[in-house]
């Protein structure tokens, strides 16, 4: 504590005082407010207060603790300046060409020192001592890690002259895609808010596997270059105080800070980078600002009375951009001479020198020296705060203007300018051309550049994805329980649990399983996980667990194995996505299974689960009380109807609904095979349910239908002619559909067929592919599809879901017979599960009165027999449609 009741001068402080009371006196209250602030603000300057939480607008290293800078300056620069040119004859080429095609040249004008000094410094590719660094890049400025790439030969003319056209296979992805790209680019970060989330918890995953002493990272570190508009994403905010929290120094954040965004200033009446400023420090994030270049260090020096620093300080992101738009003049004028004492500053600067003023995130030894501290800053996760101008060297056209983001193309003159801007040996026959500016072979620069990625181990971005492949042990080791089941109560969530639980045991697969929970594990019946495998914390646990004496008792641990990851549907789904790259970000093949409520994943998690399928992510992704009216009393926003349509719209996810716990078992299993054997790129959603019932040992012989998407279960026989109508039942609504057979048959003689659909995508995955080869291969002999073999015929077909009819119609059309789809369309709502499935239409009911009514359609039974069933079993034919209520 000071002690402020000493004080080393009591008559300074009368006079100090005394002065106070007079302005007071005679200039009223407000004045002594205002003497007040401005001391504040006068002590803030001086660093002897910092009540706020942001410092001066200055940068954060003072120009004494610098330090001399590592490179070749003038030659980095002229490197910067041919990738500039590259990057931007390669989006210009391409909208010349084309037209249309779209890309960015501002952005990567912003970033590229940002990006330079990290690749000549900082971004390591890895070699035999450590891995690679994790570098995720601003995806709109892919061009200049293309053009990059290009001088060290990674990349030829004709893939650069190909930009953004992929259709014929040898083109360069918009922005870094993986899938797309699958050598050149580990992490997706086209949809904004995606990278920042995605760094931090690869970081923090990086940490899990350490101290689980699965694998040693070493100096290994995650960078990730993103925008300042890209800040006000959820995404991009939300897992800041886990990063600190954890004390993530394995991390850096540098934000481009352009102040614009697409169609304007993102703060244009505030500071972007104040209000990040304060942000971070406020989520516990060590903050360097880079705001001005070193051509501003003589400026401050001089500025004893800090009248610039006042007058930075008071200038908006608007202003500042209008700055940056305009000449040394505009400069001059709106700027420096709006104090005299602030003229006088400048008094003896040309106004050539005052327009080349620049802006730190422009100067390398500005870059440089707050990447170092970063790097060396321990205990936690530093931002870098660059203050850059959007289209920096494109002149009138595109810098700092209100339209750069959009500008992609540009007429000669401005090329010249640019040209010129940037001292490039271009012929103007190149300009015209927009020739691509190759190094010669052994040239000084090419030289340099390969010799810095060298010493940084290598090139990057590189992905790979060779780890070694993990053994799943035999399927009736650890689910025996679930295929010889027996008619034993229990639901399918309680049954992956119980598969997860044995897998965790397997000596070789065990170690490499990654359960994580957001914040459901009691309600998935996982609380036997606490203690068996512990959860995760990097400090272990520092306090008696009020439930210590308990079985179930919440232990924490540094070795812990689940990852509990909070109330944050989008850091468990990171989390998931971490684990699920492992295998090629780190060359371990780790098996992540995220179990989650099924409404709030790819409701509510979408776009993630988008870019982990981009990532070739592999691991499950369990969709827990699942459908619409298995929960029964939660209500509108917790009962999913829709998690499956969306699930069959992602290429490489594989996803199932199924009923019973041995379906279960057989798709876990192949998956875990295909995943972790076999190390194909595909991921698998399957549905649980958290409803209890009789589950039944496993047929003879289904195994492989069950992957494939559909068997017969059984058949209802009500006299001796054929099937009279299949009936298909997926998920929960299996057993009504089941227990409709029972009644066609002792209600109206009706013979049927029930079929269990483990997933309607996978059937129509497998259709299409069927009907698009019979299409396109005429002559051939015409291949039948598993839907095709399975349905043959024109019975009627009744299929019953607990999703919207959209999920089961995804096979309508591969079949001849008449389709009836029922399901959950409408809002759910709180109530029984037999009062909801009433309500939806989805019950044994209803499909039977479905099925008479597609029989009496078709003339093999009386009209009146539909009437007759909804008399009989008591349906209200005139309510409302559920989609309507
Ligand atoms: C989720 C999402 N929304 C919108 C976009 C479209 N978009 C691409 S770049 C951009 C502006 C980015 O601004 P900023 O992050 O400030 O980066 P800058 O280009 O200024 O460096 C927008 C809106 C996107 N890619 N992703």
């Amino acid at each position: 504590m000071r002690d402020f009741d000493s004080d080393s001068d009591p008559g300074e402080t009368r006079e100090w005082l005394d002065a106070l009371d007079a302005s007071v006196r005679a200039g009223g209250r407000e004045r002594g407010l205002f003497l007040l602030r401005k001391l504040e603000e006068q002590a803030q300057h001086l660093g002897i207060i910092a009540h706020v939480p942001y410092s001066a607008y200055r940068n954060t290293i003072p120009l004494e603790e610098q330090g001399a800078y590592p490179g070749d300056l003038e030659l980095e620069e002229r490197i910067t300046s041919i990738m500039r040119w590259n990057a931007l004859a390669m989006v210009v080429r391409a909208n010349q060409a084309y037209g249309d095609l779209g890309g960015h040249i501002a952005s990567y004008a912003s970033a590229a020192e940002i990006f330079e000094v990290g690749f000549n410094h900082f971004f390591h590719g890895g070699n035999d001592t450590r891995g690679a660094d994790l570098v995720f890049f601003q995806p709109h400025s892919a061009p200049g890690v293309y053009a990059r790439a290009f001088l060290e030969g990674r990349l030829g003319e004709e893939r650069l002259a190909n930009y953004r056209q992929e259709v014929g296979g040898n083109g360069l992805s918009s922005y870094p895609h993986p899938w797309l790209m699958p050598d050149f680019w580990q992490f997706p970060t086209g949809s904004m808010g995606i990278g920042p989330i995605s760094a931090i918890y690869q970081a923090r995953f990086m940490r899990y596997l350490e101290h689980r002493g699965i694998a040693a990272m070493g100096e290994r570190h995650v960078w990730g270059v993103f925008g300042d508009g890209e800040m006000d994403e959820p995404e991009s905010v939300a897992a800041l105080t886990l990063a600190a929290r954890e004390k993530l120094d394995n991390l850096t954040f540098v934000i481009n800070c352009n102040l614009q965004r697409l169609d304007g200033p993102v703060r244009g009446n505030g500071q972007i980078i104040q209000e990040l400023e304060s942000l971070f420090i406020g989520a516990g994030w060590n903050v360097i600002k880079v705001l001005w270049g070193s051509d501003w260090d003589a400026l401050f020096a001089r500025d004893t009375h800090h009248v610039l620093l006042r007058q930075l300080s008071a200038t908006v992101d608007g202003q500042y951009q209008t700055l940056g738009a305009n000449d040394g003049a505009y400069n001059q004028s709106h700027f420096f001479d709006l104090d005299p004492e602030l003229r006088a500053l400048v008094a003896h600067m040309t106004l050539g020198e005052i327009d080349a003023l620049k802006r730190g995130g422009h100067d390398f030894r500005k870059l440089y020296a707050a990447l170092r501290a970063a790097r060396a800053h321990r205990d936690g996760p530093t931002i870098v705060l660059a203050k850059t101008k959007k289209g920096y060297g494109m002149g009138g056209v595109g810098e700092s203007r209100m339209t750069s983001h959009q500008q992609k193309k540009l007429d000669l003159d401005a090329l010249k300018v640019f040209r010129d801007r940037f001292g490039l040996a271009l012929s103007d026959d190149a300009l015209v051309e927009m020739r691509f500016h190759p190094l010669a072979e052994n040239s000084r620069e090419s030289v340099y550049l390969r010799e810095r990625r060298a010493a940084l181990g290598g090139p990057l971005p590189m992905r790979r994805a060779t780890a070694p492949p993990v053994q799943v042990p035999p399927l009736d080791r650890y689910a025996r329980f679930a295929l010889e089941a027996a008619e034993h109560q229990m639901s399918t969530t309680t049954a992956v649990v119980r598969i997860i639980s044995n897998l965790l045991k397997d000596d070789a697969l065990g170690p490499r399983i990654v359960p994580i929970v957001a914040d459901e594990a009691r309600t998935f019946g996982m609380a036997n996980l606490f203690r068996q495998i512990g959860i995760y914390s990097p400090v272990g646990q520092l306090y008696e667990p009020e439930d210590a004496a308990s079985m179930l008792r919440y232990r924490e641990a540094k070795d812990g194995q689940l990852l509990e990851e909070g109330i944050t549907e989008a850091g468990a789904l990171s989390s998931w996505v971490a684990a699920a790259t492992s295998y090629s970000v780190h060359g371990i093949a780790m098996l992540p299974f995220y179990i989650y409520y099924s409404m709030f994943g790819f409701q509510r998690v979408g776009d993630l689960i988008w870019a982990a399928a981009d990532q070739r992510s592999r691991g499950f992704l369990l969709g827990a009380t699942a459908g619409r009216t298995t929960l029964g009393g939660e209500g509108l926003q917790h009962q999913d109807g829709s998690s499956h349509v969306v699930a069959a719209t992602v290429p490489n996810c594989r996803a199932y609904d199924p009923a019973f716990a041995y379906e279960l078992a057989v798709v876990v299993d192949h998956g875990a095979r295909q995943m972790v054997e076999r190390q194909e790129d595909v991921f698998y959603y399957i549905t649980v349910m958290n409803e209890n019932y009789a589950q039944p040992s496993m047929p003879q012989r289904v195994a492989a239908d069950i992957v494939r998407g559909m068997y017969r279960f059984l058949t209802t026989v009500a006299g001796s002619e054929p099937p009279q109508a299949r009936l298909l039942g997926s998920g929960t609504i299996l057993r009504e559909v089941i227990a409709a057979a029972a009644l066609l048959r002792d209600d109206w003689h009706v013979t049927t067929e029930v079929w269990s659909v483990t997933s309607f995508s996978e059937l129509a995955r497998e259709a299409r592919g069927v009907e698009r080869a019979n299409r396109l291969r005429l002559g051939d002999e015409p291949a039948r599809s598993h839907v095709e073999q399975c349905l043959t015929g024109t019975a009627p077909i009744v299929a019953a879901t607990d999703y919207v009819r959209a999920y089961p119609q995804l096979i309508a059309s591969y079949v001849d017979a008449r389709f009836v789809a029922l399901g959950t369309d409408g809002f759910g709502r709180s109530d029984t599960r037999a009062a909801l499935r009433g309500f939806f239409e989805n019950d044994r009911w209803h499909v039977v009165v479905a099925t008479l009514h597609a029989l009496a359609r078709q003339g093999d039974l009386p009209p009146t027999v539909v009437a007759a069933a909804i008399e009989r079993y008591g349906i209200d034919a005139t309510a409302d449609p559920p989609w309507d209520h």
